[in-house]
């Protein structure tokens, strides 16, 4: 199939850009990476009427650090952020979890902003902004606001953002340089999206684990943040943890559903040992350090 007739507008800045979504009263689509929506428009399942592409606007690509935080510019490459030593010193959770979104020739093209708006439960990125407790930046001609991570998922495919409104950045707070990365993700095939995901960060100081961020994907109907495992190993000793326990803990807060890729109890499982062997290869990892 061929895309319904649309106009095509590249915008150079933000305030153009807010500008023109403002006056389409929602019947504009941005155009970033295009890797998911140029098939989108092919299938017909998207029609707007005019499509905004952000790709030429220099404020949205880059990435910052102030110490404190870590900006990633929402139409930052995939495959740059991959390369970005920034990233690699601050969020080794983010590269870890990057290196499994597509493939190399999508990477090139799709953005973070890209995958942080389009919501797809079983997505990388957004489990990652979860975990470590990201903000995302948006304005619209009415102005800027940040949104927590957590908050910004309402279901498949539905977040916050309001329909005259562009992600500018990904904000993620600042995590120690020894923390530990966690990630482990279960797909069919390499590059598929995955069927379970996990992925987080923990900090431990003389063998006590002060800080944890854990988030699931492809576990419900929004990226998954793990609080009650969280909240079980702030406080708890490396060489002390009950995995079997834990392991419950951190599947009590998922929801995950049957679909034609896996059911429901299979991703339980999966989660369940997939939580298992990470927090016990990074117990271990930490009492080897
Ligand atoms: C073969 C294949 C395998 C893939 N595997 C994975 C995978 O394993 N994991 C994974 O996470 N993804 C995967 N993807 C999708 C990933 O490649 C895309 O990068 C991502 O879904 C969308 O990013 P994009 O920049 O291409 O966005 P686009 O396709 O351009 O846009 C997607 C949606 O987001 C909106 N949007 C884009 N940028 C903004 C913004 N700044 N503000 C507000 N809205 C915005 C668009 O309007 C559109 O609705 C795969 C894609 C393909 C083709």
């Amino acid at each position: 199939m061929k895309p319904a007739p649309f106009d095509y507008v590249r915008p150079s800045s933000m305030e153009e850009a807010c500008a023109i979504l403002a006056e389409a009263g929602g019947g504009a689509q941005l155009l970033a990476g295009g890797q998911t929506l140029m098939p989108l428009l092919a299938l017909r399942m998207s029609q707007p009427f005019i499509l905004v592409d952000i790709t030429h606007i220099a404020a949205l690509r880059g990435v910052t650090s102030t110490g404190s935080k870590t900006r990633i510019g929402a139409i930052t490459r995939q495959n740059e952020a991959l390369a970005d030593p920034i990233l690699h010193r601050d969020l080794p959770p983010l590269i870890a979890a990057l290196g499994q979104v597509g493939h190399h020739q999508t990477r090139n093209r799709g953005t973070i902003g890209g995958s942080i708006a389009l919501g797809e439960p079983a997505a990388e990125m957004p489990a990652v902004a979860v975990a470590l407790g990201a903000e995302i930046a948006l304005q619209s001609v009415r102005g800027q606001r940040m949104v927590r991570a957590e908050d910004f998922y309402h279901g498949p495919y539905a977040t916050a953002i309001d329909p005259d409104e562009i992600i500018t950045a990904i904000h993620y707070p600042a995590w120690p340089a020894h923390s530990i990365t966690l990630f482990r993700e279960v797909a069919r095939r390499p590059g598929d999206f995955a069927l379970v995901g996990l992925v987080g960060a923990l900090v431990v100081e003389e063998g006590i684990i002060v800080r944890a961020g854990i988030a699931w994907f492809g576990m419900g109907a929004t990226p998954i943040r793990a609080r009650q495992v969280e909240a079980a190993l702030t406080g708890a000793r490396t060489d002390a943890l009950n995995l079997q326990e834990l392991a419950g803990l951190a599947i009590a807060d998922t929801a995950p559903f049957d679909d034609h890729h896996a059911t429901a109890d299979y991703r339980r499982t999966v989660g369940r040992n997939i939580f298992i062997s990470t927090l016990s290869a990074a117990a271990m990892a930490r009492q080897m350090a």
